[in-house]
């Protein structure tokens, strides 16, 4: 049997090295459009991708602007990403949609407008049509918007197979949830009806709440860090916890091989589209 936090670990280490270069990138001005960075954040959509993987079931996958480790978490072409981050033709969203609007047919991974927590009513608008295992990620501001509550709503009432996560990195640009709201969202689901839980990134706390999903809706409002700036290569705040490095301490030798390879991998990558 395969070692689940390994395969999660490989995963989220995909994406970690993926952004690192994107970093770089950025810095020195390969990039120069709005670009959004998973740093930090990568367990998320790794843990979840792999759940999913585990269980053979290929979800409909709704992302939003912070989308890079969802994408490569659910087996996105990393070719097609560089070149969608490059601006060509040859990009996943045909070079026109940048960091925020990648998606994958392939993989059934839809596209972000830009608008914020527009993807929740999308998605459960096409979850209730398809009746397929649906996946929708928003972030903690996102789930503030109006529709994103009534969607909730309708998902509840309609018992439609949706999984809503809330990827809580507590800020909305730079504004503190505590500012923005004295309410949690996954106490707002429940008020629907809907089974929500309020938890940490560790892979092991995201499968342990994942036991029903796709039977029914379930929210899960998960607690996590963004290690960089909103948008761009910056660093808000250097002494942030860092759940990757934490993770690759704990599994150890194995894990820090995978680093290097994935180190190596995405810089090979990088080097091969930018010479094209
Ligand atoms: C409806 C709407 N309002 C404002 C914006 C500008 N905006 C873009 S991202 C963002 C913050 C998003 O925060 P969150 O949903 O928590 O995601 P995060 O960036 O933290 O991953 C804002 C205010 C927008 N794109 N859409
Ligand atoms: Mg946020």
């Amino acid at each position: 049997m395969k070692d689940f936090r390994l395969e999660v670990f490989k995963k989220a280490s995909l994406c970690r090295n993926f952004d690192e270069v994107v970093f770089k990138k950025l810095q020195d001005k390969t990039i120069t459009f709005p670009t959004y960075l998973s740093v930090g954040q990568e367990f998320i959509p790794a843990t979840i991708a792999q759940i999913v993987e585990d269980r053979n079931i290929e979800p409909d996958i709704f992302i939003q602007h912070r989308g890079h480790a969802t994408y490569l978490s659910f087996g996105g072409s990393i070719v097609e990403l560089i070149d969608e981050l490059l601006g060509k033709p040859t990009g996943c969203a045909n070079g026109m949609g940048g960091s925020a609007s990648i998606q994958c047919k392939e993989k059934n991974i839809y596209g972000h407008d830009g608008l914020m927590g527009s993807q929740v009513p999308i998605a459960v608008g096409s979850c209730y049509a398809s009746k397929k295992p649906t996946i929708v990620f928003m972030g903690d501001s996102s789930a503030e918007e109006d529709y994103v509550f009534s969607s909730i709503g309708w998902a509840a009432t309609k018992n439609i197979p949706i999984l809503f996560v809330v990827e809580d990195n507590n800020l909305s640009i730079l504004t503190e949830k505590k500012v923005r709201r004295n309410w949690d969202i996954d106490e707002v689901a429940k008020g629907f009806g809907v089974e929500a839980y309020n938890i940490s990134d560790d892979p092991e706390d995201i499968r342990k709440h994942l036991d029903g999903v796709f039977e029914k809706p379930m929210l899960l409002n998960i607690n996590t860090i963004r290690k960089y700036c909103h948008a761009g290569a910056g660093i808000d705040d250097e002494n942030v916890f860092d759940r990757y490095e934490s993770q690759m301490k704990q599994i150890g030798n194995q894990a820090k091989s995978i680093h290097n390879e994935n180190k190596q991998l995405v810089k090979d990558l990088w080097q091969k589209q930018l010479e094209i």
